[in-house]
């Protein structure tokens, strides 16, 4: 492992006014996104609308760090016969691969999960870095109980095997000179407060810490890729933009240490706008209170993707208003994670 050189990409993921593209949604997942905008998943739709992305290129050239893919679309090449990781690649952004396997039940803790991938990984990351890859994703998934998987839920034992997962992973592709991106992800789904997210959080990350350094995983040569602390999508009381973004900077500062280059967000179903806002209310708060120890900026897919998608919806004569979306998002998310984003930024541009 050479760990200058995987730092060097780690910074280059979190540069300054840049953030990442999750755009590494599996078939299923693809499938659900498309059937709300009518379109028909096949090999090609999926192919033309990631190209779409990847050729906007403003959005690229000056907002995007880096893209996570999915398996079938590093293989794929553009209409003309260009690679998809190529123009990527041309576009100044660096590609990466999503390399978990999905989630399955976690026998003896019914209703939750842990992510599967770990057979063959270090195989599959040889031929990803070959094709192009240098960075690598992997998501746990952690639920809350209330609503959903009752009050016992997240069972320590859930969390201690995704986390266990999540740095078997990590080791594994600084082992092939790959960056790791650890997404452990609480889900907002459910009723909790704020403060319930905060308490599951916080010991989420403390184990996924604690299995980073077991494993010998260099924090220098990876990215942290965290949900906010955030209310239930149903809990009555929704925290404000203010509260949401000094608790996740409260937590983040006890559990997440200054050797870490850079923390990128995932979205998790937030509105477009909540996620900028809350991006942005974080970079201010901690440019206020003297820097943070780390970059803080976006990684998302949702967030970046439902409003081109709209405006694509599948037709060729919409591939310019699908990238202007697109770039309108990804502009948004970058004056966020400089803390300069303001709400009427997005009426100007309506
Ligand atoms: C883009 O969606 C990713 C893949 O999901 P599936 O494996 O379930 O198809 C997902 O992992 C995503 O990268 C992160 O959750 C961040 O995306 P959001 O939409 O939460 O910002």
């Amino acid at each position: 492992m050479n760990l200058a050189d995987l730092n060097k990409i780690a910074l280059a993921m979190v540069a300054s006014g840049k953030g990442i593209l999750a755009a590494d949604e599996s078939s299923g997942t693809i499938k659900k996104r498309f059937d709300a905008i009518k379109v028909e998943s096949t090999e090609q739709s999926r192919r033309d609308y990631r190209e779409m992305l990847f050729r906007s290129s403003e959005a690229m050239r000056q907002y995007i760090s880096g893209v996570i893919l999915y398996d079938e679309t590093i293989w794929q090449d553009a209409a003309d016969g260009t690679p998809l990781v190529r123009l990527i690649e041309q576009s100044g952004a660096i590609p990466g691969i999503k390399v978990d396997e999905g989630t399955q039940a976690l026998p003896g803790c019914p209703g939750e999960l842990v992510t599967a991938g770990l057979d063959k990984l270090a195989e599959r990351l040889k031929k990803y870095y070959e094709r192009g890859a240098r960075f690598a994703k992997w998501r746990a998934v952690i639920d809350i109980g209330e609503g959903t998987g009752g009050p016992g839920v997240p069972s320590m034992t859930a969390i201690h095997v995704n986390a266990h997962a999540l740095a078997r992973y990590a080791a594994l592709c600084q082992a092939a000179q790959i960056v790791p991106i650890v997404e452990p992800e609480v889900l907002m789904d459910g009723g909790h407060d704020i403060d319930r997210c905060f308490d599951v959080t916080q010991r989420v990350l403390n184990k996924t810490f604690q299995e980073l350094r077991v494993q010998r995983v260099a924090l220098e040569g990876m990215i942290l890729k965290p949900n906010m602390v955030i209310s239930g999508k149903k809990c009555a009381r929704q925290a404000s933009v203010e509260e949401v973004a000094e608790k996740t900077i409260r937590l983040l500062k006890a559990c997440v240490p200054a050797a870490v280059p850079g923390i990128a967000f995932l979205s998790g179903g937030q509105s477009d706008e909540d996620a900028t806002a809350h991006l942005s209310a974080m970079n201010r708060l901690g440019g206020l209170n003297g820097n943070l120890p780390w970059q803080l900026t976006f990684s998302y897919g949702r967030a970046l993707q439902a409003a081109p998608q709209k405006a694509w919806s599948g037709k060729a004569e919409n591939v310019a208003a699908g990238q202007r979306a697109f770039t309108h998002r990804a502009r948004m998310n970058s004056l966020a994670s400089k803390g300069e984003w303001q709400a009427d930024l997005e009426k100007k541009a309506a």
